[in-house]
C-alpha cells in the first residue's frame, strides 16, 4: 500500500511537472486517552499511526505555485503574495494557512508544486487535517532551507488551522504527527510541549479502532465553543489554563457558572488526572486500570463534556458487553469518528464481526474496523 502510494503521487507529479519531487510521508494519530486537554495545558497520550498523507513536493520555476489533492480530484493555482483563506471547508486552507504563517515568521518560500494523496479517512477523527499540515511545511522547510525546528513547525501548523481553517485546536495532533515514534506512545505535556515516550506493547491484547462512518467537522463552531468555555471558567478561576485548577478550586466558583459549563470544566480537570493514572497503569502494565480509566474518559465525553454521539456511544456500549475488552472510548474531537478499544487479541476478529452486525441493525450503516501501528512521525521517504 505504501509503495503503490509513493509510486502513485511521484509518477503523477513527473508527469505534470516534469521534475523528480522531493516525497514526505506525514502521519495521522490516534490517542489513547486525554481528549480536550491539550488547550486547556493538560496532558495527552497520542501516537502517531501507519496512515497518513503522501507528499511530493518540489520548487516551480513558473511563477506560481500548484497543489494537487489526487483524492478529491482537485486542483488549485496561487500566488505567494496574494494568499488569503479561502471558504470555509477548503482543503486548500491548510496549504495557504501553513505558507502564510511561515511568511508571518519572516522566512522566504518560493514558489512549489505539490501532490497529496492519503489514506486516513476524513472526518474519522485520526487528524488528516494535522497529517496535511505538518507534510506541507516539512516540505518547504526541506525545500526552502528555512532552519525551522519541529517545534516551530508544529506552531505553524497549528495556527494555520486556527487562523486559515478556523479551528481553534490544540497542539495534539500536530505533535503526534510530527513527532510520532515507532511503537511508542507519547505522554505530551501541552503546557511545556515536552513528551515522554512509552512502548507500547500489550502483549495478548492490542488497540483497535472502529468507525462509526458519521463524519463530525471540527470547524463545527461546538469545539471552539468549548475551547472558549474553559478558558472563561480558567479566567474566573484566575489561572492560565484548567491544568492548574482542582476540583476544590472549581467548587468555589459553583455560583459563577451554568451546570453545564461547570460540567465540562470537572471533565477537563479529572482527564488530564485520568491521562496521568493511564501512563502509571501502561508503566506497570495493568491492563485493567488502563482499561476502566479509557471507560471512564468516555463517560465524561459522553455526559460531561459532550462530544460524543449515539453511534460512538453504542459502540462503546457493545465493546462494555464484551469481558474481553477491557476499555474503548471516543477519539478525537467527537460528534463521529472512531472509538478507540482495547481488546483481547484472539477476541478482535469476534467482536469486530458482531459489533460491525449490531451496528448496521441499529443504524442501518456500516462501520469500519481498523488495525494500526504505532508508526515514526513525518520524514522524507526518499
Ligand atoms: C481535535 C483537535 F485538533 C485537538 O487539538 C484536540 O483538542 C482533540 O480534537 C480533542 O482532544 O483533534
Amino acid at each position: 500500500m505504501k509503495e503503490a502510494f509513493i509510486n502513485e503521487v511521484k509518477t503523477k507529479f513527473l508527469s505534470t511537472f516534469s521534475t523528480e519531487p522531493m516525497l514526505v510521508f506525514s502521519p495521522g494519530r490516534i490517542n489513547i486517552i486525554g481528549e480536550h486537554t491539550d488547550y486547556n495545558g493538560g496532558f495527552v497520550f497520542p501516537a502517531a499511526v501507519d496512515k497518513g498523507i503522501y507528499a511530493a513536493i518540489q520548487k516551480s520555476d513558473s511563477g506560481s505555485s500548484t497543489a494537487i489533492a489526487v483524492d478529491l480530484d482537485s486542483t488549485i493555482e496561487f500566488e505567494l503574495d496574494k494568499l488569503k483563506p479561502s471558504k470555509e471547508g477548503s482543503w486548500e486552507n491548510y496549504v495557504f494557512g501553513v505558507v502564510a504563517e511561515i511568511q508571518n515568521r519572516n522566512k522566504v518560500v518560493g514558489d512549489f508544486n505539490i501532490i497529496f494523496k492519503g489514506d486516513i479517512p476524513g472526518g474519522a477523527g485520526m487528524s488528516s487535517s494535522a497529517a496535511l499540515e505538518n507534510s506541507v511545511v516539512f516540505g518547504l522547510n526541506e525545500l526552502f532551507n528555512l532552519g525551522l525546528t519541529k517545534t516551530e513547525m508544529i506552531l505553524i501548523s497549528q495556527k494555520a488551522e486556527h487562523n486559515y481553517v478556523g479551528v481553534n485546536c490544540g497542539i495534539m495532533d500536530q505533535y503526534a504527527s510530527m513527532f510520532g515514534i515507532e511503537n511508542n506512545a507519547l505522554l505530551l505535556d501541552c503546557r511545556t510541549i515536552e513528551a515522554k515516550s512509552y512502548e507500547i506493547d500489550f502483549k495478548d491484547h492490542q488497540l483497535i479502532l472502529i468507525n462509526t462512518n458519521v463524519k463530525h467537522s471540527l470547524s463545527d463552531s461546538a469545539y471552539n465553543d468549548r475551547r472558549s468555555a474553559c478558558e472563561s471558567i480558567a479566567k474566573l478561576l484566575e489561572v492560565d489554563t484548567l491544568r492548574d485548577a482542582t476540583e476544590a478550586d472549581l467548587e468555589k466558583i459553583i455560583d459563577k457558572v451554568t451546570p453545564e459549563n461547570y460540567q465540562k470544566a470537572l471533565y477537563v480537570i479529572q482527564e488530564i488526572e485520568r491521562t496521568q493514572k493511564a501512563a502509571k497503569a501502561i508503566e506497570e502494565n495493568d491492563l485493567e486500570t488502563l482499561g476502566g480509566l479509557i471507560y471512564a474518559s468516555h463517560n465524561g465525553l459522553q455526559h460531561q463534556y459532550k462530544v460524543s454521539c449515539d453511534e460512538l456511544d453504542f459502540l462503546v456500549d457493545q465493546a462494555k458487553k464484551n469481558k474481553n475488552i477491557l476499555g474503548a472510548r471516543m477519539m478525537g474531537g467527537g460528534f463521529g469518528g472512531c472509538t478507540i478499544n482495547l481488546i483481547a487479541r484472539d477476541e478482535v476478529k469476534a467482536f469486530a464481526e458482531s459489533a460491525s452486525k449490531a451496528y448496521k441493525t441499529k443504524f442501518d450503516k456500516d462501520c469500519s474496523v481498523y488495525f494500526i501501528e504505532l508508526s515514526q512521525g513525518t520524514h522524507l521517504v526518499n
